[in-house]
């Protein structure tokens, strides 16, 4: 286990400064961008193809594939943009990977950029984390003051300008599509897909959007090689990747660790479920994924494992809920989220999240009938699969799978006439 879970991204994030160029440099950083720039960009994305990395950002789509559809022949330019705008509910992984190492973000820009004969690249932030978005900029401007940045790259002839962009504070702006209306200047809201980026993304242009996990995976891929990294992980889902956990657990935080390992497994490392407390509920990517329980705990968490339990590996935010959460008001949080972030384009989910809310409410109060169960779930059908966008799926997934698992607890609360748990004995959402 010790060997396996050598860090890879996060390796340097205990360094002194290791947000400087300097400290960066220290660990062979940057040496990566000049093996890569000697080399062919065809050749690059065949490196990242054989190395199997797939998207970090939630569907796992592969990394090498995506930058292999970008139309070579196309006279448009190419963009590249980093989609850092993690906002989904309990994931919290990009954010501290560019606050302790936004070098190996930046490296990673100028590699993939260069791989798809991009001259331009932008990281979209989130507007709240106006840290972030300075420690970025600082970052960025080290690296055109070092040559890693601007015009004839290190000699190569090569020219790549980065932008840092900061968003407006609006979930749905890491929806790919409506994250590139946001950057045009435009309100964000989705695209009708096809054309996908790839095709026609920024300014109509031939676009790359990877999250930034993503992306900072390529410098070490360069580094090590494809075999490297599919040594890690499993067949399918490969490498190392960050686990967020939060919640009910001894030591929340970040954990990098390969595809494939359980939550079990990691709730060893966290220390387990808080003393004297067992664990009941849990999301393997954030609310948008259907919640499982403690009969899961020994599911892979990669991309098929997680599927095949019925779920989504997702952002892999793993929110650990132990057994003095009210399942049902946990699920309204969520849903009360998904009304407020609701876009509007779409008349499912701007109406269907708003009505999700009422029933739920009703419920978790008391005040709801084995009819209102029937409603809600009624409800989330005329949602999935005929929103315009993941994020009405999304809002449903909390709600059925909680139905599922915990009907109980639904019925429990128009019978008690209330929540049955005991508000002082519950430390979350209380
Ligand atoms: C060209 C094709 N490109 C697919 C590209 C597509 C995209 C990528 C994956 O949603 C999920 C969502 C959230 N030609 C292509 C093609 N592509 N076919 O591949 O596409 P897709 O549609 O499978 O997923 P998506 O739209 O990227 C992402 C879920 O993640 N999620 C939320 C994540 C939130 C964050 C955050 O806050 N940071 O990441 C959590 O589970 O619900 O299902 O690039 O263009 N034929
Ligand atoms: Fe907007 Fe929701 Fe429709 Fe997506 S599903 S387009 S967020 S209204």
């Amino acid at each position: 286990m010790t060997d396996t879970l050598t860090p890879v991204l996060s390796d340097n994030w205990d360094a002194e400064r290791s947000w400087t160029l300097d400290s960066y440099a220290d660990g062979g950083g940057y040496d990566a961008l000049k093996t890569a720039l000697g080399m062919e960009p065809g050749a690059l994305i065949d490196l990242v193809k054989d190395s199997g990395l797939r998207g970090r950002g939630g569907a796992g789509f592969p990394t090498g594939m995506k930058w292999g559809f970008i139309p070579q022949d196309n006279p448009n330019p190419k963009y590249l943009v980093v989609n850092a705008d993690e906002s989904e509910p309990g994931t919290c992984k990009d954010i501290p990977l560019m606050m302790a190492s936004p070098h190996t973000l930046v490296e990673g820009v100028i590699i993939s950029a260069y791989a798809i004969r991009a001259n331009h690249a932008f990281i979209y932030v989130r507007g709240e984390v106006l840290h972030v978005i300075r420690r970025l900029q600082r970052a960025v401007q080290e690296a055109y003051l070092a040559g890693h940045l601007g015009k004839d790259i290190h000699g190569s002839g090569y020219d790549l300008e980065l932008v840092v962009h900061a968003g407006a504070g609006a979930y749905i702006c890491g929806e790919e599509t409506a994250l590139l209306d946001s950057l045009e200047g435009r309100r964000g809201q989705p695209r009708l897909r096809p054309p996908f980026p790839a095709v026609a993304g920024l300014y109509a242009s031939p676009t790359v959007i990877n999250n930034v996990e993503s992306i900072a995976s390529v410098p070490s891929i360069v580094r090590n090689g494809a075999s490297w990294f599919g040594s890690m992980g499993t067949e399918k889902s490969k490498g190392m990747t960050l686990y967020s956990l939060s919640g009910h657990v001894t030591r929340p935080g970040q954990y990098e660790a390969p595809l494939g390992i359980t939550l079990r497994q990691l709730l060893d490392l966290a220390g387990g479920v808080r003393e004297g407390h067992e664990l009941k509920f849990w999301t393997p990517g954030g609310s948008s994924t259907p919640i499982l329980t403690a009969e899961h705990l020994d599911v892979p968490l990669d991309y098929e494992g997680v599927g095949a339990a019925g779920s989504m590996l997702g952002t892999k935010a793993l929110q650990v809920f132990d057994e003095t959460t009210c399942v049902v008001r946990a699920v309204l949080r969520w849903t009360e989220f998904y009304k407020h972030e609701s876009c509007g384009k779409c008349t499912p989910c701007r109406e269907g999240t708003w009505w999700l809310v009422q029933t739920l409410a009703r419920l978790e109060k008391g005040q709801g009938t084995e009819a209102d169960l029937e409603t809600l779930l009624d409800q989330c059908d005329n949602i999935l699969g005929r929103s315009f966008c993941a994020l009405g799926d999304g809002a449903t997934s909390p709600i059925t799978s909680s139905i599922q698992y915990f009907r109980d607890e639904y019925v429990a609360h128009f019978e008690h006439g209330g929540c049955p748990f005991d508000p002082a004995k519950s430390t979350l959402f209380a």
